[in-house]
């Protein structure tokens, strides 16, 4: 049994800070689950262009409002407290806040905990999906 807080994680070096949004990986690849676990907040009035060529990602959204536009088709979904999107075709989007919005988000294969996003919004492959 693991167990961890959300406050103690923040104080370490799980906590990745980026432009746009900023990231607590609770739970990580070493931990030998299967997928990652993080609570992310994207910060209000921002657009990041996010592509995981080589993971699959859910995000549930704690709080805060915004959109998340799929590049390939130009559909536009709203985001409010209550929403799950799952990337399931390592759907490339843009993320957008409009508040800032607190996420829950599960990454299969797991994050080692170092990744930020590339120019083109990729992390790096560090597993292979578990089946
Ligand atoms: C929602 C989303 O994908 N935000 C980017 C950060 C990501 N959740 C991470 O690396 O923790």
């Amino acid at each position: 049994m693991i167990v961890r807080t959300l406050a103690d994680c923040e104080q370490s070096n799980r906590k990745i800070v980026s432009e746009t949004w900023d990231s607590t990986r609770m739970l990580l690849k070493d931990d030998k689950m299967g997928f990652s676990f993080h609570i992310t907040t994207i910060y209000a009035n921002t657009e990041t262009h996010i592509w995981y060529q080589n993971h699959l990602e859910s995000v549930y959204c704690i709080s805060g409002e915004g959109e998340i536009e799929t590049i390939a088709d130009g559909k536009i979904y709203p985001i409010a407290p209550g929403t799950l999107y799952i990337l399931d075709q390592h759907d490339e989007h843009l993320l957008r806040g409009t508040t800032e919005m607190q996420m829950a988000c599960v990454f299969n294969p797991p994050l080692n905990g170092k990744e930020v996003h590339d120019e083109s919004g990729v992390y790096p492959l560090e597993a292979e999906p578990v089946a």
